[in-house]
């Protein structure tokens, strides 16, 4: 603005600036024109009564004849361009400041924001862990995608054992394309117990959630992909009645006394003696329904003491240490808990379904 103000005024009557130079001037004045403020001094000090281009143009007739065609014209021409200029920039600036009050309009009912939450699966998980790890059990995770090795052979399940059938199997494709590879997507959690016991010395207490895989036709328990809750224990003297202990003590924290459990003898060929756990059916109070197929009760784990084999397996002496392990659905926990009649729900990632939890 300065140079605005300084062209106007005494020095002007002793040097009138020319038309071009009022233009630099000017022009250079309204580009670093920041507030409406300015731009009236701007307009007073260009455009206004004592202005150099009011100057100009009031000392026309005071020329020699030929130059006052041409100064009138290309004042006038300039006066013309430098309102139009101020307008634009009056423009300008009141759309930037327009642009923040536009955006709030405080008569607008407020927008609700939805919250996430945690799936179901993820608060059971850490239901799970919380409860066992109240026992000394630590948290350990694996990989989903397994080698063989640690799905079945260590596993006491070597290739063709008749075992490898109860875990339909999504095998990876080897690398040239030729068949399956010796990779797949894990069965079960139970891989990590032989990772486990390889990199660790007893005495273990571990518990590890993970997803799994298999390759079986879908129902209102069986879902192709849930996760377990692995568990073992691993020491000197444990015995069958520490894991009833144990898994008992489980079913109290995460279904209450009123609940009731069911051991049967099962067979895992990793386990020996094995074990099947299962909790009466929350549906029919164990009467008997569609849910549980009619039996009142609902599976929720094996388990069982490791097998010699395996302990041999990893480099544990069977004389010296003895250990129990469990594996259950966490789906399925989740189901008794809340009372939820269909497992494909959980993946379904429905949020009517899923914001109840
Ligand atoms: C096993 O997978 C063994 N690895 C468990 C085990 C671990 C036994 C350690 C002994 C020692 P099973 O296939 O029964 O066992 O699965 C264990 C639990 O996973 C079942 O009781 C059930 O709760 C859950 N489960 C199994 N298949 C499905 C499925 N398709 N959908 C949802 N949950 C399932």
């Amino acid at each position: 603005m300065s140079s605005g103000t300084e062209s106007s005024g005494a020095d002007t009557a002793n040097s009138p600036l020319s038309v071009e130079e009022i233009k630099v001037a000017a022009l250079a004045a309204l580009t670093v024109a920041g507030s409406e403020a300015v731009l009236d001094e701007w307009r007073v000090s260009y455009l206004g009564r004592k202005s150099d281009l009011t100057n100009v143009l009031r000392s026309i007739s005071s020329l020699p004849a030929d130059d006052r065609k041409a100064v009138g014209a290309s004042a006038n021409l300039l006066r013309a361009s430098l309102e139009e200029a101020l307008a634009e920039k009056t423009q300008e600036l009141r759309g930037a400041a327009g642009s923040v009050a536009d955006a709030l309009d405080v008569t607008l009912p407020g927008r609700r924001r939805r919250r996430g939450g945690l799936h179901p699966t993820t608060q059971t998980i850490r239901e799970l862990t919380d409860a066992f790890g109240a026992m000394g059990f630590q948290v350990a995770e694996g990989p989903e995608v397994e080698w063989e090795r640690y799905n079945f052979d260590a596993l006491n399940i070597p290739a063709e054992h008749p075992a490898r059938d109860s875990w339909d199997t999504f095998w990876l494709e080897s690398p040239d394309g030729e068949g399956r590879s010796d990779m797949l997507l894990r069965t079960h959690t139970s891989p990590m117990q032989a990772r486990i016991m390889e990199k660790a010395d007893p005495p273990i207490r571990v518990v590890i959630p993970g997803r799994c895989f298999r390759y079986e036709a879908t129902d209102a328990t069986h879902e192709w992909h849930f996760f377990q809750l692995e568990g073992l224990a691993v020491d000197k003297g444990i015995t069958f009645a520490d894991m009833k202990g144990t898994l008992f003590e489980f079913a109290r924290r995460i279904f209450g006394p009123d609940r009731k459990v069911r051991f049967r003898v099962d067979f895992f060929p990793f386990v020996e003696p094995g074990a099947e756990m299962a909790i009466d059916c929350f549906k029919c109070n164990g009467q008997g329904c569609s849910l549980c197929k009619g039996t009142g009760w609902i599976e929720i784990m094996g388990a069982g003491m490791v097998h010699p084999s395996v302990l041999r397996n990893v480099g544990y002496d069977p004389e010296v240490y003895t250990g129990f392990a469990f594996g259950m659905g966490v789906e399925r926990i989740a189901m008794l808990r809340h009372g939820i009649d269909d497992v494909r729900q959980f993946a379904a990632g429905d949020l009517r379904f899923l914001s109840q939890f």
